[in-house]
């Protein structure tokens, strides 16, 4: 299945690898240094999501009647449709695309295209996303960037932009909690949906050796998520001392459900900014 993975390169140093199988980015290679975290133990051989990279969450967040948990999306097999292309102004960039078929209709009987641009440049990583109902009815959704940034130690990372924000607690199974921590420090199991959460300056995700921030476009909730050590070591794809280096930041539209029309587009994306040195 290596075979299938395409590489966007923009030099030696800079580079982002796109698994066609949910159109996972399962590596940016930034500044020489890895920035996002794939488990040793992920599949990828499209026998399951990929645990790691940034799995695209359409078109239910969560728990699906209709079937596997965070919808059909990450775990489809996408066509690239615009190969790499060095743009004028440094950037280099692919195009993967997702359309309804007979797998995805069984599960939800509407026609939709997706198109994901995947983009790098100098120290950025810009994925977005967008969305069209290329059917006669209307449809409505939920979508989330599932991004596992690679940290040096857990314990030593921070996270900013949830002040003052609403969220809900799958952990405690407790909602409508406001928080007040400036800065978060994750030491155990956390599993929180923000609502609109880093839309003013986005997220900063600080470690001793350098800062990666979380810049969003229409997608304004934020889910924090650590499985820490017990869930971790639950997950047949999490090697048991992953959660020590890694930090989920998912930038998402899932507090609501966004309704769309026939012929209507709903476009949103991320853009990380590695403003460190090293392993981050
Ligand atoms: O985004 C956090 C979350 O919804 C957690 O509840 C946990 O289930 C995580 O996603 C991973 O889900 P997965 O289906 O990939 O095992």
């Amino acid at each position: 299945m290596d075979s299938e993975i395409v590489t966007v390169e923009l030099d030696a140093n800079n580079s982002v690898k796109i698994h066609p199988f949910g159109a996972t980015v399962i590596s940016w290679i930034c500044k020489g240094q890895e920035k996002l975290f794939v488990s040793s133990l992920s599949k990828m051989d499209g026998s399951k999501a990929v645990r790691g990279g940034i799995p695209v969450v359409f078109p239910n967040f969560g728990p699906w009647a209709n079937g596997s948990q965070h919808g059909f999306a990450r775990i489809s097999w996408w066509t690239v449709a615009e190969t790499s292309k060095q743009e004028s102004n440094g950037c280099a960039s692919i195009e993967l695309h997702l359309k309804d078929n007979e797998t995805t209709r069984t599960m939800w009987n509407h026609g939709f295209l997706l198109k994901y641009k995947v983009g790098i440049a100098k120290n950025e990583l810009t994925t977005e996303l967008s969305i069209t109902n290329t059917g006669t009815d209307e449809f409505d959704f939920t979508t989330l960037l599932h991004t596992y940034l690679k940290v040096p130690d857990i314990s030593t990372t921070t996270v900013t932009g949830f002040d003052g924000c609403l969220y809900h607690d799958k952990v405690a199974g407790v909602d409508n909690l406001k928080e007040e921590r400036k800065e978060i420090v994750i030491s155990q199991n956390v599993d929180a949906v923000y609502k609109n959460a880093g839309n003013v300056g986005g997220h900063l995700i600080s470690t001793p050796v350098g800062n990666m921030r979380i810049e969003k476009h229409n997608l304004p909730d934020t889910v924090l998520w650590n499985p820490w050590s017990e869930k971790a070591m639950a997950m047949s794809d999490f090697d048991n001392e992953g959660y020590k280096r890694m930090i989920c930041v998912e930038a998402g539209f899932v507090s609501e459900r966004k309704l769309l029309s026939p012929n209507e587009v709903f476009t949103c994306s991320q853009k990380l900014i590695s403003c460190g040195s090293a392993a981050i």
